[in-house]
């Protein structure tokens, strides 16, 4: 482990020894609400009382909220370093903390845990539950029992992609599996393991692309009845995560004796000790986020009550179904889905929540209903912003059509920024400039000339 950052973590825990209450401001997603968890779970043993409250970002409206608030310390979790100048105003009258792996915004004298500052990338290598689970398990090596927070906060982060964990993360599993804190099976790294109906988490399957099975319902249908493996039991649905070892197995074989590259999808399953796989957990607590319940997925990690994880599940499916139902419906109207000649753009204005955009837009790029090389879905957000999202094929890319570049590129000159990676990407800008985006957009797509046009059947 980095020599540097272990010393910075231990000088930072300190800081907690005279500490008699706190506030931990964290982050609205998975990675924070892990942090949450991590320091609610550490400070009770300290006897340190904790109050949580979850953000989004720390602008303007945060910053008089805080100043608010009663307790002494203020700990950042999986936020704050990107906010420096505004989290120096809340210094002003409180201590701070800062536990976070976003790249800090810039020199500070605040006091502040960051991979970054010793040269560690917090992109890939580590979470902002990671870092946070470092810092307390300085307060008192017992924490590292918490370490599943560091991997569950990680995976919501996509830290852990084709290549699986890296850097200090790779270090977190393999503690984590060494002290029995993980079960690990061999399995196939499917898309919704714990969630899709098994036929529909084999049709979202692109890498590999499946020929038969990827983008074909009923292929997939034939394939799994044709191996003998039931795909209901008493009318439900089964997933994957349902499967016996042998029948994993036989779907494996299965894929193999008929020509598809099933190692490509062989990968290690994480499962915690709550029986649920890492990823599924993850997702559930992003899902939480972007209901704005970000509380009830820190009650979830306490408590690990299946009943609430039901009930959001449920709440989540609605919301995503009223929202794909609203795309279906206005699919010929050209003020909510613009369709043009290289690339589709779904205007949802304030008819799609921002925080679910990028998972309407993902559903929507695998769906029929709207099939494209590129599609953008926009919202309108906070702040008189739009929130935009970017969903491109492989396809695409191998044309060189990266969309997080080419999204950082339109979104600048609208007044805006982006960033994400070459299949997925985000950024926001202002309201104003809606039509002017769109139709950059075009342009610039233009340019790649993505062979089949968007209006044409691929
Ligand atoms: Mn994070």
């Amino acid at each position: 482990m980095n020599k540097e950052l272990i010393e910075l973590a231990q000088k930072v825990s300190n800081e907690f020894k005279t500490s008699k209450s706190v506030h931990c401001v964290s982050h609205y997603d998975c990675d924070g609400i892990a942090s949450a968890a991590i320091v609610y779970k550490a400070l009770k043993r300290e006897n340190i009382p904790v109050k949580f409250t979850f953000v989004k970002e720390i602008g303007d409206k945060e910053v008089e909220l805080i100043k608010t608030f009663e307790e002494p310390l203020i700990l950042f979790t999986d936020i704050g370093s990107g906010q420096i100048s505004n989290l120096e105003e809340i210094a002003k009258t409180k201590k701070i903390i800062i536990s976070d792996h976003h790249q800090p915004e810039k020199e500070t004298k605040l006091i502040q845990l960051n991979p970054h500052l010793v040269g560690i990338d917090g992109g890939k290598d580590i979470s902002g539950a990671g870092i946070t689970y470092l810092l307390m398990k300085m307060i008192d090596s017992k924490n590292i029992d918490l370490l599943p927070f560091a991997l569950i906060g990680a995976t919501g982060d996509i830290q852990n992609d084709e290549n699986g964990f890296l850097g200090l993360n790779r270090g977190f599993l393999e503690d984590a599996k060494r002290l029995g804190l993980l079960k690990t099976k061999k399995g196939l790294k499917i898309y919704g393991r714990g969630r899709k109906p098994i036929p529909q988490a084999l049709t979202y399957t692109t890498e590999p692309y499946l020929p038969g099975i990827t983008y074909n319902e009923s292929g997939a249908v034939q394939f799994i009845s044709e191996l003998g493996i039931p795909l209901k039991v008493n009318g439900k649905w089964r997933t994957f995560q349902d499967l016996d070892l042998d029948e994993e197995k036989k779907i494996i074989n299965g894929l193999l004796i008929r020509g598809y590259p099933a190692e490509e999808l062989l990968g290690e399953i994480l499962i915690l000790d709550n029986g649920w796989e890492i990823s599924e957990f993850s997702s559930m607590l992003n899902a939480c986020g972007r209901l704005e319940k970000a509380d009830v997925g820190l009650e979830l990690c306490l408590t690990n009550n299946m009943e609430i994880a039901n009930k959001l599940s449920k709440e989540y499916g609605r919301k995503i179904a009223r929202y794909l139902n609203y795309v279906e419906q206005n699919i010929q109207n050209p003020e909510v889905i613009r369709q043009m000649d290289w690339v589709k753009v779904i205007i949802a204005k304030n008819k799609v929540h921002a925080n679910m955009i990028g998972t309407i837009t993902s559903i929507l790029h695998r769906s029929n209903t709207l099939k494209c090389s590129v599609l953008i879905g926009t919202a309108y957000a906070e702040n008189d912003s739009i929130k935009i999202s970017g969903r491109s094929s492989q396809e695409a890319l191998n044309k060189n059509f990266c969309i997080n570049s080419i999204l950082s590129e339109i979104c600048s000159d609208c007044g805006g920024k982006a960033g994400g990676h070459k299949l997925a990407a985000g950024g926001r800008i202002p309201q104003e400039n809606e039509e002017k985006f769109i139709n950059l957009l075009n342009e610039v797509v233009k340019r790649f000339n993505l062979e089949e046009k968007n209006g044409k059947k691929n």
